[in-house]
């Protein structure tokens, strides 16, 4: 903010951004922030955690909270079966920390897959967004570049129907098709007020979790089928050896020997191209060169266990 300027021209506040799995919430917030400060990969579930995003303008300060997706069967706590591979407490830990987040922002941005007709997640999450009338939504279609043209006006209709009074917008995050007419509709919305970050920050995660998140990001690029969703990245150190170099050891957790083996590959060249690529984005983030030591081991049943998800963080703001 400008010295001389009054609060009262200043606009801030916390806008969710919330949807079901994969359909483009944390690359939605990265192109508004205008860095990757949470991790996206084609896997379902990959945000597993409450992060917020800071866009910083002259004119206004939004913080946009990243949420892990929402779904039907963890909202409504329906008995043991799995989805997408997480076990119940997991699940039920991320979608609960996403559905809170509901009660306590300005604006709601409700992402959808806007390529295909809504699903029973879609409409589960449109009804939590209808119970809470007080807070301004805002439909996001997104995916229009995988739009077909015989499908704009079925989808959109149908999308329309779930969430009553949303003002909406069709764009596209990857190719960041509309995102300002978004952004503009945000901002109509924002409520008067300070900035609340310092300017330059863009993320209130610490460089330690964004080092664990970028190491956990090039395992979910790496691998399939159910080893996305049983890893966990913990960082155990973290020496600066020199103000331009930096010594970082960290674990992946799995949580079967198969799965092991499969993360550090034959005669390591898995693992070795993991460590090349996180090192990579991770010195990007402290600015200078990392060296980086991985180490893979088993926590057997880490996800069911609230001790362990507390360890690794998962579940707080
Ligand atoms: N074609 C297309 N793909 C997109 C678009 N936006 C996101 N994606 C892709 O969709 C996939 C999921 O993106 P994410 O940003 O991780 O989705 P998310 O909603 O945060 O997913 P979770 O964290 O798992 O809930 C990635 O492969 C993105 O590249 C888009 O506008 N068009
Ligand atoms: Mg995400």
């Amino acid at each position: 903010m400008e010295q001389n300027e009054t609060p009262q021209n200043h606009r801030s506040g916390f806008v969710a951004v919330v949807g079901k799995p994969n359909v483009g919430k944390s690359t939605l917030i990265n192109e508004y922030v205008g860095e990757k400060i949470t991790i996206v990969s084609d896997k379902p579930q990959t945000t597993r955690r409450i992060i917020r995003g800071i866009l910083t303008r002259p004119d206004a300060q939004i913080i946009f909270v990243d949420t892990p997706g929402i779904y039907h069967a963890g909202s409504r706590g329906r008995g043991p079966q799995k989805r997408g591979g997480h076990t119940p407490l997991l699940n039920r830990v991320m979608v609960e920390s996403a559905v809170n987040v509901l009660d306590e922002v300005d604006i709601v941005v409700f992402v959808v897959d806007g390529s295909r007709p809504p699903t029973e997640e879609d409409k589960h999450i449109g009804g939590l967004l209808n119970d809470r009338a007080q807070v301004p939504v805002l439909l996001a279609l997104n995916k229009s570049d995988l739009l077909k043209p015989i499908d704009v006006q079925p989808v959109t209709e149908a999308y329309w129907a779930i969430v009553k009074h949303a003002d909406w917008m069709r764009v596209s995050a990857t190719r960041r098709d509309n995102l300002d007419k978004l952004l503009d509709q945000i901002l109509a919305r924002l409520p008067e007020g300070p900035e609340l970050f310092s300017p330059e920050q863009v993320t209130d995660q610490p460089l330690q979790v964004m080092a664990a998140e970028l190491i956990r990001e090039q395992v979910l690029v790496h691998t399939r089928q159910e080893i996305p969703h049983s890893i966990a990245v913990a960082i155990d150190e973290w020496v600066d050896r020199s103000p331009t170099l930096t010594h970082i050891g960290a674990t992946i957790y799995v949580e079967r020997d198969s799965q092991k083996g499969i993360v550090i590959g034959a005669r390591g060249a898995m693992l070795k191209k993991i460590g090349q690529q996180a090192r990579t984005a991770i010195e990007g983030w402290v600015g200078h060169q990392v060296y980086l030591e991985l180490w893979v081991k088993v926590w057997d049943k880490w996800r069911e266990r609230e001790a362990s998800l507390r360890e690794l963080g998962y579940g707080g703001q």
